[in-house]
């Protein structure tokens, strides 16, 4: 059964993850929570998100069951935003190990997942979608885009949204069958990372290698240059 999520919209807020936080903890789910801008756009890391008026800032909020198995939300997220991308302005997106999304090299897309532990446990996807912007901060201009830079036109945020959602359901359903295996192959289809040259760089230490495959698991298969595998299971990587 596909499940359709209702959207509660805001103007503005610090994060759409923490109205979701707030959301889950009154035991709402199935939801995505939307804000046309937001004052404390958040990354992994403690990062910031440039959260200007004319990206889409959304958070699925989803009750699940193992949280070590959030990772394939993760990626689904990804996927359904590349999915989304390629059929509203026929661009060819694709999916950056672990949580972006890329089109012409250029980040258009991040994805924050949080969860919540107790009785109940929770997910909070959140997607920052680059659309109708056409400026970003000098710091990240070079290495970012949007929808709109990328055709010239400006686009539709709440079709986007939608199309993302649908695509975000068929693998949710997936993923509620523990068909993990489906969304690890629908992100593969979609991959920037594997067979390139990359740089890893985990908390401690850098790793150059090609990447070879992602596991069961969603971490990220390297040959290093020495002929060794290495798997890697957080971090960010560069293509060198
Ligand atoms: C991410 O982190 O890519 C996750 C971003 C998630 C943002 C969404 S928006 C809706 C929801 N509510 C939130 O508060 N967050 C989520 P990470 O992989 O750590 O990348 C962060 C880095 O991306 C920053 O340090 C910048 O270098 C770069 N960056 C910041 N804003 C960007 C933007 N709008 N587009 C592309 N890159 C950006």
């Amino acid at each position: 059964m596909m499940i359709s999520f209702k959207f509660h919209n805001y103007k503005i807020l610090d994060s759409t993850n923490n109205k979701a936080i707030e959301l889950a903890k009154k035991k709402l789910h199935d939801i995505a929570v939307i804000a046309e801008r937001q004052t404390k756009g958040k990354g992994r890391f403690n990062r910031q998100w440039s959260s200007d008026i004319g990206g889409l800032y959304m958070t699925i909020v989803l009750k699940v069951g193992d949280l070590d198995k959030t990772k394939y939300l993760t990626f689904a997220a990804a996927v359904s935003v590349a999915k989304a991308i390629r059929k509203t302005a026929k661009l060819n997106a694709l999916v950056k190990w672990p949580n972006d999304v890329l089109t012409g090299n250029k980040k258009i897309c991040g994805i924050l997942t949080e969860t919540i532990s107790g009785r109940e446990n929770y997910a909070l996807i959140g997607i920052g979608a680059n659309i109708n912007q056409k400026k970003f901060p000098d710091s990240i201009s070079n290495k970012t885009t949007s929808l709109a830079i990328e055709t010239n036109k400006r686009h539709n945020i709440k079709k986007i949204s939608k199309e993302i959602m649908k695509e975000f359901s068929k693998l949710y359903s997936q993923y509620k069958k523990n068909n993990y295996n489906k969304i690890i192959a629908e992100w593969k289809k979609y991959s920037h990372t594997l067979g390139r040259k990359i740089k890893a760089k985990t908390m401690n230490k850098t790793y150059t290698g090609k990447a070879i495959g992602v596991d069961d698991d969603c971490n990220l298969i390297l040959k290093l240059n020495n002929g060794k595998i290495k798997k890697i299971i957080e971090g960010d990587i560069f293509t060198v």
